[in-house]
């Protein structure tokens, strides 16, 4: 497996915040905890491939948002925040040189990856937030697999609510979730930040240490649990997923 990522920005403290209050972000810590997220990647032989460093776009490091891969197709997001639109085109650039087919979400819509939840060839893209429902087909026709929209109106991002175990199981937490009656079979968790992992094999699965309950629960059901702090990116609305992009081969 690969995975993009891109170096955090000095300016990291100044991202954006949506739904809660502004912390202070301790800069360094961010900047350690970005090398461990990596490391992990990395212990489980994944190949790091870095999009350059955005130093003037705080937000950067949440390289998800930039882009939706599937297969050897990538379709580059248009970000509902004018503030991050300029983070994209070294994405694509990147991408492009990696030799996926490459189109692009068009105005009017906008799309952020952190609200694309793949499971199988199939993807919920949530509506609402950064997202418009005319991204919703864009999308579809881009990756070349069925789309659907769901409302998203408590956190940032689809994403920051749902992701799935690697069995297909999704996982949320419940009061941050418009519509677990989606999804079959929805498995509630009790951290807000344990809703989110990035699957790393069949028994894998990466996550915050900011989730110990919901990591129990992932264990006995047989999964390994890879755990990374996170807590500078829990402070701007990021969770693990935000900070790569995951690539086949
Ligand atoms: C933002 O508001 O865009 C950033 N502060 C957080 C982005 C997190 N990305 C994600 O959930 N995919």
């Amino acid at each position: 497996m690969r995975a993009l990522v891109r170096p955090p920005s000095p300016e990291l403290a100044q991202g954006l915040l949506t739904h809660i209050d502004r912390a202070p972000v301790d800069v360094e810590l961010a900047r350690r905890q970005w090398d461990g997220y990596v490391s992990a990647l990395e212990s489980v032989a994944w190949q790091i491939i870095d999009v350059p460093a955005a130093p003037d776009h705080p937000d950067s490091v949440f390289i998800e948002d930039t882009m939706v891969v599937h297969g050897d197709r990538a379709v580059i997001a248009r970000p509902g925040a004018p503030e991050r639109r300029g983070e994209i085109e070294a994405a694509r650039q990147v991408i492009e040189s990696l030799g996926y087919t490459v189109t692009t979400i068009e105005e009017p819509a906008f799309l952020d990856g952190g609200d694309v939840l793949k499971i199988g060839d199939r993807c919920w893209v949530g509506v609402g937030g950064r997202t418009t429902v005319d991204a919703v087909p864009q999308l579809a026709a881009g990756l070349g697999i069925e789309a659907v929209g769901v409302p998203v109106s408590s956190v940032l991002h689809l994403k920051s609510g749902v992701t799935a175990l690697p069995d297909g199981t999704v996982i949320g937490y419940p009061p941050l979730v418009d519509t677990p009656d989606v999804w079959q079979p929805f498995l509630a968790v009790p951290e807000e930040s344990g809703a989110h992992v990035v699957v790393i094999d069949d028994e894998t699965v990466l996550m915050a240490s900011s989730a110990p309950r919901s990591a129990d629960l992932f264990r006995e059901r047989g999964l390994r649990v890879i755990a990374v702090d996170i807590s500078e990116y829990e402070k701007l609305e990021g969770c693990v997923t935000c900070l790569s992009v995951r690539l086949r081969g």
